[in-house]
């Protein structure tokens, strides 16, 4: 039975056309990204480039390669009238955009870059926001108000397969790149959704120290398994890469904590709220799972810098339950 394509289950789920041609470029776009990935151990491009972007994080050569691609090919798309990269300080504007184009993409080109030397999974993150307005020159206030409007969210997963999630408002489906056919095939029911119970959580450990009492008091509980309230014993993965521990999530339940952390720089945690955060959010909820910042859900929050960090907790409702009651508890 021939698997349905990435662009018939887009029209079957009533997406407006500017966002569609968004995916279908975004598609294409990383499909390149996967080849680019593939080959860049023989092309010498697993390393630093001497560049750094608005954080003052070293740049990675493929975090430059990526983001020029994506941008060179959202700027061919009409109706896209602005872009957020976490590779550019500023919003990039579409001067081919059309009159009435008024969405904006945001997206982290190769998110978890420190995973490209030693051949880690890495990943895509795109969000497609319908801005307010229509004027000339998107600012970054017309996209941070825009935050709450997500019309698509997704990511790329670049691991032994290339594989797409992705959501454009209601159910949540999973696609695998076809090799020999060049495109995204559907690969589940188009109904994914994020088990509800799970014994598996996801944080970095080596900055226990650090951590708000909500999360010290969860990870305890994890940690005492059987002996303590919860009763039952916890495993832990670490992948180091969003999109891998995410996608871990999607397939076999979980939860991932990104905390803000006592710590110079981390206050607000490291994950970006525009382009890693948000969309995850989006995708988690629609597979029925949770995603909270300290007490607030992710996608309600009102960021006031396009790069803005924000603290994450998502995956399983019952473990992000209670989470946020501990939160609840301790303000
Ligand atoms: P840490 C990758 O650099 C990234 O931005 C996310 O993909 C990942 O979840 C996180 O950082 C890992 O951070 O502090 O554990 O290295």
């Amino acid at each position: 039975l021939q698997k349905q394509t990435l662009k018939d289950w887009i029209k079957g789920q009533g997406a407006s056309k500017g966002v569609s041609d968004i995916l279908l470029t975004i598609a294409s776009s990383c499909t390149g990204i996967a080849k680019i990935v593939n080959d860049a151990p023989l092309d010498g491009l697993i390393g630093a480039s001497s560049q750094t972007n608005v954080q003052g994080e070293v740049q990675k050569d493929l975090d430059i390669i990526t983001n020029d691609l994506m941008v060179a090919d959202l700027l061919t798309v009409s109706s896209v009238s602005a872009m957020v990269s976490e590779e550019i300080d500023e919003v990039i504007q579409n001067s081919n955009k059309s009159e009435n184009a008024n969405l904006a993409v945001c997206f982290d080109p190769l998110d978890g870059s420190s995973n490209i030397d030693n051949n880690g999974i890495i990943g895509t993150i795109f969000s497609v926001l319908e801005l307010a307005s229509n004027s000339k020159n998107i600012t970054s206030s017309d996209v941070l108000s825009a935050s709450r409007n997500q019309k698509a969210a997704g990511y790329f997963i670049y691991g032994p397969a290339c594989l797409l999630m992705v959501s454009v408002g209601n159910k949540v489906a999973m696609f695998a790149l076809s090799e020999k056919q060049q495109q995204f095939l559907l690969v589940d029911g188009g109904d994914v959704s994020i088990a509800k119970q799970s014994n598996e959580f996801a944080i970095n450990m080596s900055y226990q120290r650090f951590w708000d009492s909500a999360i010290a008091k969860y990870i305890e509980q994890c940690l005492l398994g059987e002996q303590g309230k919860r009763k039952k014993n916890f495993n832990m993965r670490w992948a180091g890469s969003m999109v891998a521990d995410v996608h871990r999530i999607f397939m076999h339940g979980g939860v991932f904590i990104y905390p803000s952390m006592d710590k110079k720089g981390s206050e607000n945690g490291k994950l970006r709220f525009l382009y890693e955060a948000n969309p995850m959010a989006m995708l988690v909820e629609n597979a029925g799972g949770m995603a909270i910042s300290n007490s607030l859900p992710i996608r309600e929050i009102r960021a006031t810098n396009i790069h803005q960090r924000v603290p994450v907790v998502l995956g399983s409702s019952q473990e992000v339950e209670i989470l946020l009651n501990l939160y609840q508890n301790t303000q």
